[in-house]
């Protein structure tokens, strides 16, 4: 279980107490212990699989240890499940929507019996909410338009909230004896950074029987409508799945239909359209309504006189004119990596290196903060002379990886590097970033980055444009310039890995390709485990049309030390 999933009970628990009206120092004990949990770099589950004593944290007392590892050993929390049995079950959707928290949401319900959005929007409506205490017509306006956009905007899930769910599924599904072909299709299958919900394609011998087969799973909240080849379910997440049973004859036309995207789908029909015949979910069909193709997505591209288009690259993007040209890009795949270029070393830095020796990377980049190397008025601390070491003792035990060191700095307002230029002499890699005022003007962003980029220390630009999926727009740059002063100096711009950055974007990617720059993939991990999600970084590659030579990090070993030499300095 991740540290951020454990924080969620606490959060939960923490919303429900605050419901109830419970004594506010326990509800802020679970609040803190929450953000410490989640913050840490520590790995909880294994701090409690080790036996460690949890209460020597801060913030984590010895209730709070307790109820940490019932989470852990049990994937519950006991005192969660009693307090939710007092409150309709979606209640906590109220807190939602701007204009409610927790004391707002305990009236709402008290008074007028509110446990979900519908009924808050009845109220609304029917004028009632305006009466109660703390409540006027203003609040009420406020909270059926927040309603009713929370509705229209719906929540999207980012890919990796929503992987383990879909991977759940189609291992549930294919296990079902009268299910033979099964795909995630929609926005799961081209690897978008978020997916509204998932779309599942499968043929079967038995489909009623799918179909109760998969309304039977386990993690379902909600049964939206079960038919004979088709239903929709929620899960607990409050992901939808929709699920399509074909015949093996179509499996190729649903499967391409229900990948889309849309605006890809509405392309090749019209290429369909241009020569007289008709495509949709069943196949592709001539002037006679004879089915020319279907069984395969290879076939139906290949009528078309094309290549078979990646589902990443699907978004009408010039795919299919590059396909009908034999142009389409040679996409990277995961496989082509030789390295992570950059990671944060955590608690353990030795298990970030082993794991780097399991994945079978040639090289690794261990990077530490600047911002963690000067503690009070600029003093050094140990982190710095312990890091160094680690990685030199690191390296003598993993003769065949090449380790580096990295340091991470930031870039100040003016464009200067916020280190010591003396500590800088001490690492391998120096990888800039921007981390705060990222209100500036485009220009002033843009020049205080490319000033950056002409320091001859710096290597790598990380997540270029600071932004974080569905919470925060990256700043105003002028991305072109940058790719331009970065490939004059040597450096690499980034992709950050982590799901919820992917920044550079899909969009960027594909935009700077062919502009010289090059680029370098980071998982940015903290640990071992999470350099996986180098994998998401991988898709947003793909959907950005990189190919293996556009990324450092394919590069053999020794090209890649050559390349690390010859850089300016
Ligand atoms: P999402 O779920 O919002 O992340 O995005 P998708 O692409 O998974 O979209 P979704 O779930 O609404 O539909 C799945 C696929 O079905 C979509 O990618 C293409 C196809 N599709 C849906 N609606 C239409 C349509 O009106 N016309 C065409 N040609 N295809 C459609
Ligand atoms: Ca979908
Ligand atoms: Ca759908």
């Amino acid at each position: 279980m991740s540290n951020s999933e454990i924080a969620a009970f606490f959060k939960t628990l923490a919303d429900y107490l605050e419901l109830k009206g419970d004594n506010p120092f326990r509800i802020r004990a679970y609040r803190n212990a929450a953000r410490t949990i989640e913050t840490s770099g520590y790995d909880f589950t294994k701090l409690v699989q080790e036996g460690y004593d949890l209460s020597q944290l801060p913030d984590i007392g010895d209730r709070i240890a307790k109820k940490i590892v019932e989470i852990v050993t049990t994937g519950k929390l006991s005192k969660l499940e009693e307090v939710k049995k007092e409150f309709p079950p979606h209640i906590l959707d109220l807190l939602k929507i701007e204009g409610i928290g927790p004391k707002r949401a305990r009236i709402l319900y008290e008074k007028l019996g509110i446990g979900s959005l519908e009924e808050l929007k009845r109220a609304a409506e029917e004028h009632k909410i305006r009466e109660l205490p703390g409540f006027d017509v203003k609040t009420e306006e406020k909270i059926l338009k927040g309603v009713v956009l929370y509705k229209k905007e719906g929540k999207r899930f980012l890919y990796a909230e929503a992987e383990p769910y879909a991977l759940e599924l189609q291992a549930y599904l294919k296990g079902f004896k009268a299910i033979n072909r099964l795909t995630v299709a929609g926005s799961f299958r081209r690897r978008k950074e978020t997916v509204g919900d998932l779309d599942i394609v499968a043929t079967s011998d038995d489909p009623l029987g799918a179909m109760d087969h998969f309304t039977a799973f386990g993690k379902i909240k909600e049964v939206v409508s079960k038919g004979d080849t088709r239903s929709t379910i929620i899960l607990e997440n409050n992901l939808q799945v929709d699920f399509r049973c074909v015949s093996d004859r179509s499996y190729g036309a649903a499967l391409h239909y229900f990948t889309g995207s849309k605006a890809h789908n509405i392309a090749v029909r019209k290429m369909a359209v241009e020569r007289g015949w008709k495509v949709n979910e069943y196949g592709v069909f001539n002037e006679k309504m004879e089915r020319i193709a279907g069984r395969s997505e290879e076939e139906i591209y290949h009528l078309f006189g094309m290549q078979y288009i990646e589902p990443e690259l699907r978004e009408d993007r010039g795919e299919l004119e590059a396909a009908a040209d034999g142009k389409l890009p040679d996409l990277v795949k995961r496989k082509d990596l030789r390295g992570d270029l950059h990671l944060l070393a955590g608690d353990d830095p030795a298990a970030q290196v082993k794991k780097a020796a399991d994945l079978g990377y040639d090289y690794l980049c261990l990077t530490q903060k600047a911002s963690l190397l000067l503690c009070d008025h600029g003093r050094k601390c140990r982190p710095l002379e312990g890091f160094l070491e680690s990685v030199d003792t690191l390296q003598k035990k993993y003769k065949k990886l090449h380790l580096l060191k990295g340091i991470e700095v930031e870039i100040a307002e003016d464009g200067s590097l916020e280190a010591d230029e003396k500590e800088l002499a001490n690492f391998d890699l120096v990888i800039a970033t921007v981390e705060e005022a990222l209100h500036l003007s485009k220009e002033e962003q843009t020049q205080r980055i490319c000033k950056a980029l002409a320091h001859p220390a710096v290597r790598i630009l990380a997540h270029p444009t600071c932004r974080i999926i569905s919470e925060r727009n990256g700043c105003a740059l002028d991305l072109e310039k940058i790719a331009q002063s970065a490939a004059e100096h040597d450096v690499w711009l980034e992709i950050d890995a982590r799901p919820e950055h992917l920044d550079l974007s899909d969009v960027h990617l594909k935009a700077l390709r062919d502009s010289g720059v090059r680029f370098v993939l980071g998982s940015v991990a903290e640990n071992a485990d999470a350099m996986e999600q180098i994998r998401f970084g991988v898709h947003q590659a793909r959907r950005g049309w990189l190919e293996a030579r556009h990324l450092i990090n394919t590069l053999p070993l020794a090209e890649w030390k050559k390349l690390l030499k010859s850089a300016k300095r």
